[in-house]
């Protein structure tokens, strides 16, 4: 194997599912070893053959039917997804379904548009008798590696994109939510179904596995791989792609910082700041990892924030009154609970939270407030991806621009406060998305590109950003006077003084140097003709 990606497991092994609630076991799953994986992929190379011809139209008039279908099954896919997950129903319904059925129709009608040919002009008038064009084709097969935490939505995006520009995909979902991946491929393959498209086999293929299943599909016969993980498995994977120049895109979370200024309406900012911390248990790449507030209202932002924190109710995702639901493992629990133990050790101020919630679950972890941190603490420089929200105060507007990019990560970042400061202040973040009064919902704008710089990542999804990395163009140009011979070719004999008054004539400065030049091509047309 040419990667540094082992594979460890062995035929007719098994992973099972666990409700992060509660711990109960959902299911268990067979681990696609190599000789499945690359089956699957085979089935995919075969279906992208019949499924690129079908006209664009109707694939995306089949993506219309997937948002459509999505919306029917909302309920029992939000019960799936926070089964799996452990998120609030709620957010299972807005940031997986509903993301996902926008995505689908961002996909449908936009999609022409990007996939449309378009005309290359020829600015030399030596090529003028020609016609030439760009036109998109389809990459082929495309490979999916998707995380646990928007366990419908992410992948959902992805594949709808690869589909509506006639590739197919192999879909290797994360272990911790299979379930939710097959009930996708499902609604899929009804819509397939229900648009007549019945020829197997299907474009979208689901393999399921460990990290090393999504190995192999690294290592297999795919032309473009979309990884969305950690940066640690996605360096890997983009070693292993390089081996191979396997073009990829990848999505590597974030440290996102939220800037307050010393204008921004408190009441909105804290609420903005307490669901930016705490949504999907802080388990999101978009998230705030981050907080930076102007030291003139740094000491209420602080004690509003933990008022609004005080209030949410903690539980299971499945209970309706439920804001914020148990972390997906213990091994992420572990992450968040070290590096606030480590913020702690260091002089950071826990002002509420900051141990587990073992009463509720094995999973719990109460939503935190930590103030006096600093970037030395792995808290304010590592993904935490929990209900965390470390504070730290601000004085010059430079201060807060200054830390806010002090960081590996660039995924995304909100700046808060008049727009007049917040604006330029937002041009000066690095990061791939920055709102201004807003956080998280750049991910809902099916048309916005989703992306990070830095260690964040590498390329776009979404919006036709997204599907322009789905698609390669090849330039087809026609010549239209064919039995003319060209005069740049053989025989060079004499040729070189008539090609360089040729030069002159196109871009000698002045129109009667140019006129002059033109006259000494002559000879060139004269020789040619004969
Ligand atoms: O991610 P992994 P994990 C971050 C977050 C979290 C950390 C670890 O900080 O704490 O990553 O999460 C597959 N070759 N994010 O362990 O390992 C794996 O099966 C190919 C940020 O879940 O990166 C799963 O399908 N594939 C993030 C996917 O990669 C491999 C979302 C992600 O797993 C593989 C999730 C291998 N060698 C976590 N090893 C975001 N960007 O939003 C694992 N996988």
């Amino acid at each position: 194997m040419s990667s540094g990606i082992h594979l460890i497991f062995k035929a007719g092994e098994r992973f099972t599912t666990t409700n992060p609630a509660n711990g109960q076991r959902l299911a268990d799953y067979a681990i696609a070893d190599a000789t499945e994986v690359n089956a699957a992929i085979a089935r995919a190379r075969q279906a992208q053959q019949w499924w690129s011809q079908v006209p664009l139209i109707r694939r995306a008039a089949l993506l219309r039917r997937v948002a459509r279908l999505l919306n029917e099954s909302k309920q029992a896919l939000a019960t799936v997804i926070t089964g799996e997950s452990g998120k609030p129903m709620l957010e299972a319904l807005l940031n997986d379904v509903l993301v996902s059925a926008d995505a689908a129709l961002f996909c449908a009608t936009d999609a022409a548009s990007v996939m449309r040919s378009e005309d290359v002009p020829h600015h030399n008038i030596a090529l003028r008798l020609k016609r030439g064009r760009i036109e998109w084709e389809p990459l082929g097969v495309i490979g999916i590696i998707a995380p646990w935490n928007y366990p419908l939505s992410i992948p959902a995006a992805d594949t709808f994109a690869a589909l509506v520009t006639g590739n197919s995909v192999v879909l290797k979902p994360s272990e911790l939510t299979p379930q939710t991946a097959l009930a996708l491929e499902q609604v899929i393959n009804h819509a397939l179904d229900e648009e007549g498209l019945t020829t197997l086999p299907r474009p979208v293929q689901v393999i399921l596995g460990l990290g090393p299943t999504g190995g192999q599909l690294v290592e297999g016969e795919i032309d473009k791989l979309i990884f969305t993980g950690s940066v640690s498995t996605g360096r890997r994977v983009a070693m292993a792609a390089a081996e191979r120049l396997l073009p990829v895109t990848l999505e590597l979370g974030g440290k996102d910082a939220m800037i307050v200024l010393d204008d921004a309406d408190l009441d909105v900012a804290t609420s903005a700041a307490v669901w930016g911390s705490m949504l999907n248990a802080g388990q999101t790449c978009v998230s705030v990892e981050r907080c930076y507030v102007q030291r003139k209202i740094y000491s209420k932002f602080i004690s509003q924030c933990v008022q609004k924190i005080q209030a949410l109710k903690v539980g299971p995702g499945a209970d309706q009154q439920t804001d914020v639901g148990p972390l997906i493992t213990q091994r992420q629990l572990h992450i968040v609970e070290q590096q606030v133990d480590e913020a702690r050790a260091l002089g950071a101020i826990v002002q509420i939270g900051g141990h587990r919630l073992p009463e509720l679950g094995e999973n719990f972890y109460a939503p935190t407030l930590v103030t006096d941190v600093d970037h030395t603490m792995s808290l304010m420089c590592e993904e935490t991806f929990g209900p965390v929200l470390p504070v730290t105060p601000f004085d010059a507007d430079e201060d807060a621009i200054r830390m806010a990019n002090d960081s590996d990560f660039g995924l995304a970042s909100s700046v808060w406060g008049s727009t007049r400061r917040a604006e330029p202040i937002a041009r000066q973040l690095q990061a791939g998305t920055v709102l201004v009064n807003d956080l998280i919902s750049g991910f809902a704008v099916a048309a916005a590109p989703h992306g990070g710089v830095k260690h964040s990542g590498l390329g776009r999804t979404h919006g036709r950003l997204g599907l322009r990395e789905l698609v390669r163009p090849r330039y087809v140009d026609v010549d239209l006077m064919p039995s003319m011979k060209k005069l740049w070719w053989y025989p060079y004999a004499q040729n070189f003084q008539p090609m360089a008054a040729f030069v002159d004539m196109l871009h000698q400065p002045g129109l009667l140097a140019r006129l002059r030049a033109s006259l000494k091509t002559i000879p060139l047309l004269l020789r040619r003709r004969r």
